[in-house]
């Protein structure tokens, strides 16, 4: 949890946490185990605001056709990214968390059936901008795709080091800024090795399409594998 208590509140705080964590993590494996029933591949999206995630989908969901595939999307306030996302024509809602820092198992779950599809090859989950909330909640995912954008510093895996060990991707963003930017290309990816060591990257831009059939052909790859494990 991301919310801070009184420090005189901290053993009971710790242990509120820990149950916390162990009811989402029971409802994450009931998730886990009826998307891998379905051979339904989950991907959780997760980067600071502003990072482009939701433009990101905007330009990857029409692609992806004809994989049938779904998104829910996590904010404090607003159905503003759903209306956008819904724009691409794929079934989009929003999870509106009302201060929540992150999204939980639970809202996974309530909200699925609002956007659930006969034979779902793929759902995306976006969720709350965030670099340090969303780690530590497994929603069912089959992997963690971490965003950073090239206008956020190189310094970031380095500062929030979970996320990038957790996720099985780094995309950075915005690729097409670079030139207008004192952005330090080799240094970020160094210090993304340098946190998780192997960690494969993407450079990518929404705005021109750089990157983006790599981007589609990991996806491709990650939905042949579950289909091919779960058939
Ligand atoms: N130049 C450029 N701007 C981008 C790119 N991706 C997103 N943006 C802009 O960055 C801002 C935040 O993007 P958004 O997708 O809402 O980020 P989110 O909060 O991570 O979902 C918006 O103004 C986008 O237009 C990109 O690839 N290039
Ligand atoms: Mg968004």
């Amino acid at each position: 949890m991301c919310e801070t208590k009184g420090e005189g509140h901290h053993h009971q705080h710790v242990a509120v946490h820990r149950n916390v964590m162990e009811a989402n993590d029971a409802i994450a494996t009931g998730l886990r185990r009826g998307f891998s029933a379905r051979g339904v591949l989950v991907l959780n999206l997760i980067s600071a605001p502003g990072s482009g995630k939701t433009a990101l989908l905007e330009r990857t969901l029409a692609q992806l056709q004809p994989l049938r595939v779904s998104v829910l999307v996590g904010d404090v306030e607003t159905e503003r990214d759903a209306e956008r996302l819904r724009r691409s024509g794929v079934p989009a809602a929003q999870i509106v968390t009302a201060g929540t820092c992150h999204l939980e198992a639970g809202m996974v779950e309530s909200h699925l059936p609002d956007v659930d599809q006969p034979k779902l090859d793929l759902l995306f989950v976006e969720n709350v901008g965030n670099l340090v909330c969303p780690t530590a909640y497994d929603l069912g995912e089959d992997a963690k795709v971490v965003l950073v954008s090239t206008t956020e510093g190189e310094d970031k895996p380095l500062k929030y080091p979970a996320i990038f060990h957790r996720a099985e991707l780094a995309l950075v963003t915005k690729a097409d800024l670079v030139p207008h930017l004192d952005f330090d290309r080799e240094q970020l990816l160094e210090n993304i090795q340098a946190v998780h060591p192997g960690m494969a990257v993407l450079e990518v831009s929404a705005k021109t399409g750089q990157g983006i059939d790599l981007w589609l052909d990991w996806i491709r790859a990650k939905v042949g594998e579950k289909q091919s494990l779960h058939a």
